[in-house]
């Protein structure tokens, strides 16, 4: 598939995903390149008289895509919940559990995800899976054990690797934690490996996504749409 298709696909998933957002709501919007079209679409909307009740996101680049528009971004805590969160995701299997993060904004895409009363993610057919995998499973961790918190992965046989930038650093996250992404293919048990990475001394966050969708818009290459939940 060409990357010309897979944005076609991509931009169809966040139009149809505009639709179903309406004036009043609290919004959680995502990242990632679909969720740019979501965002684009969203400025289609805006200018037709949509009128958010709030709009809180999970990058800085998406803030800035929205307050370019003309959105006025708030955080979390100026809200009790948020009513949907609309975002992209790295794989998502037929339960409609996923792997995201390949962005790095996990941490921030998990706290929006879990305050909001629904979850739409919107993907291209190149996203869906039988069994989570096909994609590095990324885990923030904190500085200062992190290379402790590496051995121990390795040792667990989870095929850890520091993830780097363009340049060769360590990649740092907006909270100035480092990701370790691991490289075990198919997830052998989804559920248990994320009680392990839950309940690991370090561990900010982890890519495990689980039983947090309930909505996942799928575009596929015959230009129809998928509505699944
Ligand atoms: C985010 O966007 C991430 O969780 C995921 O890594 C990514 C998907 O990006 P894209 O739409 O560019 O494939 O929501």
């Amino acid at each position: 598939m060409s990357e010309v298709d897979q944005n076609t696909m991509k931009e169809k998933a966040a139009q149809r995903a505009a639709d179903t957002v309406w004036s009043g709501m609290r919004l959680g919007v995502g990242t990632g390149s679909t969720v740019k079209f979501f965002i684009d679409a969203l400025g289609k909307r805006r200018k037709e008289g949509l009128a958010l009740g709030a709009v809180v996101t999970t990058s800085d680049r998406s803030r800035q895509q929205l307050e370019s528009l003309g959105f006025t971004v708030g955080e979390l805590s100026d809200v009790e919940h948020l009513d949907l969160t609309i975002d992209g995701a790295d794989r998502v299997d037929s339960h409609l559990d996923g792997i995201k993060g390949g962005g790095g904004a996990l941490t921030m895409e998990k706290n929006v995800a879990v305050h909001s009363l629904h979850n739409t993610w919107i993907v291209d057919e190149s996203k869906v899976v039988d069994h989570l995998g096909g994609f590095p499973l990324p885990v923030e961790v904190l500085p200062i054990s992190a290379k402790q918190v590496f051995n121990q992965f390795a040792d667990e046989g989870l095929l850890p690797r520091f993830r780097t930038t363009d340049t060769n650093e360590r990649y740092v996250t907006h909270y100035g934690n480092f990701i370790i992404d691991l490289y075990i293919d198919p997830l052998p048990a989804p559920r248990g490996l994320a009680s392990y990475l839950d309940s690991t001394v370090g561990v900010v966050e982890h890519g495990l996504f689980l039983g947090i969708c309930d909505t996942v818009i799928i575009a596929h290459e015959d230009n129809t749409i998928e509505i699944k939940k």
